[in-house]
């Protein structure tokens, strides 16, 4: 499998803590975001969407991180990062969700540019902007992790789906200075999270492409 991946991109860091959990060797193939290299005929060639992360198997490419993990998941079931009943898999995925389609679409850096470059603010109101819609789904996801359901990780006491979504979007925050104080429950998740090598190998600084 290759991995279309840059050490910072947070989606293509979900795909590589699944990847590290579930054991499978990848060969990252790198795409410099900042360089703009995923607007690159190239790229766009491999992902129309032209969005990282993209992960090639068996001649095919597969986009958008959830996609590619329940792909995983489906043809390398163990160890699972799905629960095994309905009603858990679907709270697994509400937490993952959360993070994916509430908070990460909104500070993407296309997003940022446009709020930059287009409505013209500067880069006070940009960062003001991004730890806006932290704030706001970090306390939507602690209020999910306050209830039942929640154990070590955030479903039940192995790690999955909702945590590789919720480490790297921690990982943005502590980016852009945000005060985590008000989630005790998500960084509890998170200290757990990393200290496991599945997370900590992921992690940006850790890649061959960081900076
Ligand atoms: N929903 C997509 C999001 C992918 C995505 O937005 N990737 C970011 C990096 S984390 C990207 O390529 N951004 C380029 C841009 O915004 O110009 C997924 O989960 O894979």
């Amino acid at each position: 499998m290759k991995l279309y991946t840059y050490f910072r991109s947070s989606a293509a860091f979900r795909v590589r803590i699944a990847l590290h959990l579930k054991g499978l060797a990848y060969e990252p193939a790198f795409v410099h975001l900042a360089k703009e290299e995923h607007r690159k005929a190239e790229y766009v060639a491999v992902n129309p969407q032209g969005l990282v992360p993209a992960l090639l198997v068996d001649g095919q490419v597969l986009a958008q991180s959830l996609a590619i993990i329940e792909y995983l998941e489906e043809t390398h079931p163990r160890p699972p990062l799905l629960p095994a009943d309905a009603l858990g898999r679907a709270r697994a995925r509400n937490l993952a969700l959360i993070v994916a389609c509430e908070i990460h679409p909104l500070n993407n850096p296309r997003v940022l540019k446009y709020v930059k470059n287009t409505l013209g603010q500067g880069e006070e109101q940009v960062n003001a902007w991004y730890r806006h819609w932290i704030a706001d789904g970090l306390a939507k996801l602690e209020a999910q992790l306050q209830r039942p359901g929640t154990g070590r990780y955030s479903h039940g006491d192995a790690p999955g789906i909702a945590d590789c979504c919720l480490v790297p979007q921690i990982f943005n925050a502590r980016r852009y200075q945000c005060d985590l104080a008000p989630y005790p429950a998500v960084m509890r998740v998170f200290d757990a999270c990393m200290q496991l090598d599945a997370f900590d190998c992921a992690q940006p600084g850790k890649q061959p492409d960081a900076e």
